[in-house]
């Protein structure tokens, strides 16, 4: 592998690109790694369903059932995923002592204790989420924005939690916590009144974030969204309430994509976005003919988001997380193929001669400019991958299957 190596970097420095440095630059970028591709976004808090608009599909054999296991199933996944990782929580994802439960208005620290031993003992930070769904208080798909007064306080008082436990998380492991917001709320049919529900939202936001916090620990997110089933007509928390809440407020606009029309792309959003933010966030997902949050692929999207990061110089600006939900096929094979799928889009990105394609651009030498971005295609992409693997001590090429179909016969399928 190592006279692979040796070529495919004598190729990439022939067109300027040190492939040394765009190993050591991905080593130290951190994808924060959802953990609700573990369990089909179940939590730990409550029985019921998942509500909310969004849906896992599939009933794959294996899933994690405590967070025993789903700890264990997160250990497999970075064993076989390069990269520096925080892991991303739901408030859904407390862990209660017995007979310790509490609703999610009462939701303490303590109750992510067993969290941030986990992320401590591997020298990771904790991203988190308040769960505005799969709970017996969304009423009417409605939260932060129920016209119910008493609906929305326990809302309201949920986000007030999760905003302390985000500051104990960044105080616990020393790395700032990331909290994003997103609410399902919306209507199945053409509401008749669009502003009102958007208002209160607004002045839900406006309570929870006048909690005293430290903002140089707690990064506050919020996440737009087009529609989510059940409430196709209309969501409360549109792209162009979030993106104007968030500027308005002082806090960080993030986007997934798949919370937007199919023809609309968040790589061409995101260099807007870095004009006018500090920061700004990503859920990387699939969505194929709508939100249906399949398993990242290397494909073109992706590597163009990657690149719009990279060649805007905003790898630190740019908080990067998946999330997406397959339950038809081993749910750990589901999370390390996207998880590489992301870092290999980021080191595409770190491969490509940005600087000198620019210059194409603005010497109006487009024909020479899509002759070297096809070209760029076939470059020994894969040898740079493979070395960057072995760097990070996780598994080469195809080797990580064989491990984790080894896992998967010796843990998930005894799970019955
Ligand atoms: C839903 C949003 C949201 C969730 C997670 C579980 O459409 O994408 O980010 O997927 O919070
Ligand atoms: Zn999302």
């Amino acid at each position: 592998m190592a006279t692979n190596y040796e070529a495919a970097k004598a190729r990439y420095a022939a067109i300027g690109v040190d492939t040394d440095k765009a190993i050591e630059t991905l080593k130290k970028v951190i994808v924060s790694m959802h953990c609700w591709q573990g369990d089909d976004v179940t939590g730990f808090d409550q029985d019921g369903p998942l509500t909310g608009g969004i849906q896992t599909t599939g009933n794959y054999p294996g899933k994690a059932r405590t967070p025993e296991e789903l700890m264990a199933d997160m250990d497999e996944v970075f064993k076989l995923t390069p990269g520096a990782h925080k892991i991303n929580l739901h408030a859904s994802y407390a862990i209660f002592e017995d007979g310790q439960w509490v609703d999610r208005d009462q939701i303490k620290p303590e109750h992510f204790k067993k969290w941030v031993e986990f992320a401590k003992e591997r020298n990771m930070g904790i991203d988190f989420n308040p769960t505005f769904f799969s709970h017996d208080k969304v009423k009417d798909n409605l939260t932060l924005s129920s016209p119910d007064e008493e609906i929305r306080k326990f809302w309201i008082e949920h986000g007030k939690r999760c905003i302390e436990i985000s500051q104990y998380f960044a105080e616990e492991t020393g790395i700032p916590c990331v909290m994003n917001i997103w609410i399902p709320d919306g209507y199945k049919d053409v509401p008749a009144d669009r502003l009102g529900p958007r208002a209160r939202f607004a002045d839900s936001l406006d309570q929870i974030l006048a909690i005293p916090y430290d903002k140089t620990k707690v990064f506050v997110t919020l996440e737009s969204k087009v529609f989510g089933i059940g409430m196709e007509s209309y969501t409360v928390g549109s792209s162009e309430f979030t993106v104007n809440y968030a500027a308005a407020h002082g806090i960080i606009s993030l986007m997934d994509n798949g919370h937007y029309h199919p023809t609309e792309v968040v790589s061409d959003k995101i260099p807007s976005m870095l004009l006018f933010n500090k920061h700004i966030a990503l859920h990387i997902t699939r969505p194929v003919r709508w939100d249906s949050d399949h398993v990242v692929r290397f494909d073109d999207e992706t590597k163009e988001i990657a690149n719009e990061i990279v060649r805007n110089d905003a790898l630190d600006r740019v908080f990067i997380a998946t999330d997406y939900f397959d339950a038809s096929i081993n749910r750990v094979s589901a999370w390390v193929i996207g998880l590489r799928n992301v870092e290999k889009a980021l080191l595409n990105a770190l491969l490509t001669p940005h600087e000198d394609l620019k210059k194409l651009q603005d010497t109006c030498q487009f024909t020479r400019l899509l002759s070297m971005q096809e070209e760029l295609k076939t470059f020994p992409f894969g040898d740079v991958w493979d070395a960057y693997c072995e760097a990070c001590g996780v598994p080469v090429g195809l080797d990580w299957i064989k491990e984790a179909e080894e896992y998967e016969k010796n843990v998930t399928s005894k799970r019955v």
